[in-house]
């Protein structure tokens, strides 16, 4: 008889993020329209939500002073999307201190080790606090005792104290899907007891890789009295006093078949042919990320700059399509960020266009899927380089939408995503501008039979662990009983990286 696994089927879900999976537009008449966001997390937990029921709570991402046409819509929206959206709305200064401020000011540059990005200021740490109790009266409101609550994200950390000082008993799961840092990184936050006290109240933490599950061991051990670590593989235990919490890797993914039937569409093949016919005789190298500093971005312009000062026989073959998407506008360091970005690329088109050819082809905007689909399938290189990142689902998609199995993948050493690919990808440090230009030299030049054995690998493990695998293993783990008895993801071992 086959075994049943218990994957909490009879408990309604409740997700928790900072953001709806929403996407909330005013028509020049002031009318609203609203549509379900397209992204990965959205795909994989709006049936798991339809099928048990359940809630998504989150910021619908309005200002102050929408919230009673916005809480109309949403009603009307939920009965046709099977499942509730539960806004919480943030005042102005909610929106400045907790989400610009301490999320994204604070904990975000410290999370990616970069201490000189980051403010430490009392009132951005207060912010944070009142909102994650905001947060936890809305969950409080919506839940039943035997519902999974599932928070997401470092907006959120302290949601869980402030649950259980409302006395809620249920069964809350967290999973952070930015890196965990160093311990001597960790420890310059002012409010580390606090933070990592929250952390230990869960009842399963999950990570990207073994590196942030092991960097949040040694936090324990440092800054924590006694805890009685146990197990390997995939989840281990924590046990500190008579609290037992549960700490699992789950490298995050995609719809992997969704891109690639994507890719197969007579839409996205005419858009590739286009693209083609306008890149005559050259490989297109691809970037595509959100406009943030962690990406590498300039890192990256700099060392195609030193490409082409090397490897001039590389003028007129390769053009560099660097596609980014606007974020955090208003956070003075982004401002500065586009225009360094902005200096380099005319910088580098400056020194080296050429009748026919400009070097680097720069697009500061958001795609749709079928333009980014067609980008990812008419470039032969793709270049991921974060100086860190907890994923990067980027990486992923374009080896999913390779259905030629023909392109071939610079991936930063320090990306998630490189403790699952790295067989498969050319791996460099961001930081090495000379390597990372041999690195774009070696991709041009590698055969077509060596592409298709590296592609084929990163498709494969992409394909078996993709996001419904993701959802599907964190459930299982806050409801199983086992320690390390969950599938590893193939081409790296927890095992051997393990804290
Ligand atoms: P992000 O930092 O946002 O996510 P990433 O994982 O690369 O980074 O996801 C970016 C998404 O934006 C991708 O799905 C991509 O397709 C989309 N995108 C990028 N450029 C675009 C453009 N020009 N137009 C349209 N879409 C574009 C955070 C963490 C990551 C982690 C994810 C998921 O920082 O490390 O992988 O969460 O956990």
């Amino acid at each position: 008889m086959e075994e049943s696994v218990d994957r909490g089927e009879h408990h309604n879900l409740v997700i928790v993020s900072n953001r709806l999976p929403i996407v909330l537009s005013k028509s020049r008449k002031q009318k609203w329209t609203v549509n379900l966001g397209s992204g990965g997390l959205v795909t994989a937990l709006a049936p798991v939500l339809r099928d048990r029921g359940g809630t998504w709570v989150g910021w619908p991402g309005t200002a102050e002073g929408d919230t009673q046409e916005v809480d109309t819509l949403l009603q009307k929206h939920n009965k046709s999307i099977g499942y509730k959206l539960k806004p919480v709305h943030l005042t102005n200064q909610e929106i400045e201190n907790y989400y610009k401020g301490f999320s994204n000011e604070t904990i975000w540059p410290l999370f990616h080790d970069l201490i000189d990005h980051c403010k430490f200021k009392p009132e951005y740490w207060e912010a944070y606090q009142e909102v994650n109790k905001k947060f936890a009266a809305a969950v409080k409101e919506t839940i039943n005792d035997d519902d999974f609550i599932w928070i997401h994200d470092y907006h959120l950390i302290s949601l869980i104290s402030y649950l259980r000082k409302m006395g809620v008993k249920n069964k809350i799961g967290f999973f952070l899907h930015i890196p965990f840092p160093p311990t001597d990184i960790y420890t310059r936050l002012p409010w580390r007891e606090e933070v990592l006290d929250s952390l230990l109240e869960y009842d399963l933490i999950g990570f990207q890789t073994p590196r942030d599950r092991r960097n949040f061991i040694i936090s324990v051990r440092t800054l924590v009295d006694d805890p009685a670590i146990t197990g390997k593989g995939q989840v281990i235990s924590i046990k500190r006093k008579s609290k037992v919490l549960r700490a699992g890797v789950f490298p995050i993914s995609i719809d992997a078949n969704e891109f690639a039937n994507l890719a197969k569409t007579p839409e996205v093949r005419d858009k590739t042919w286009y693209l083609h016919e306008h890149f005559p005789d050259q490989k297109l190298l691809l970037g595509v990320d959100r406009l943030d500093y962690t990406k590498g971005i300039p890192e990256r312009l700099r060392a195609y700059r030193h490409a082409m000062r090397t490897y001039p026989e590389l003028h007129g073959k390769l053009t560099f399509v660097q596609v980014v998407v606007p974020s955090r506008r208003d956070i003075y360091k982004y401002d500065a960020l586009k225009m360094e970005i902005e200096r380099l690329v005319s910088e580098i088109n400056g020194e080296f266009s050429a009748a026919g050819w400009v070097p680097i082809h720069y697009m500061y905007r958001s795609l749709s899927r079928s333009e980014l689909s067609s980008y990812y399938s008419a470039a032969e290189i793709a270049i991921v380089t974060p100086l860190k990142d907890g994923m990067n689902l980027v990486a992923k998609e374009y080896c999913a939408t390779n259905i030629e199995e023909q392109g071939v993948l610079i991936l930063s050493e320090f990306a998630g995503t490189a403790a699952q690919m790295k067989t498969g990808a050319i791996l460099v440090n961001p930081h090495d501008t000379v390597a990372c230009a041999q690195a774009i030299f070696k991709a041009v030049h590698m055969s077509a039979e060596e592409r298709k054995t590296r592609m084929r690998k990163l498709r494969r493990n992409i394909r078996r662990y993709d996001i419904f695998w993701w959802v599907e293993s964190f459930l299982e783990s806050a409801f199983s009983t086992h320690l390390g008895s969950f599938p590893v993801v193939a081409d790296y071992n927890p095992l051997a990286d393990s804290g």
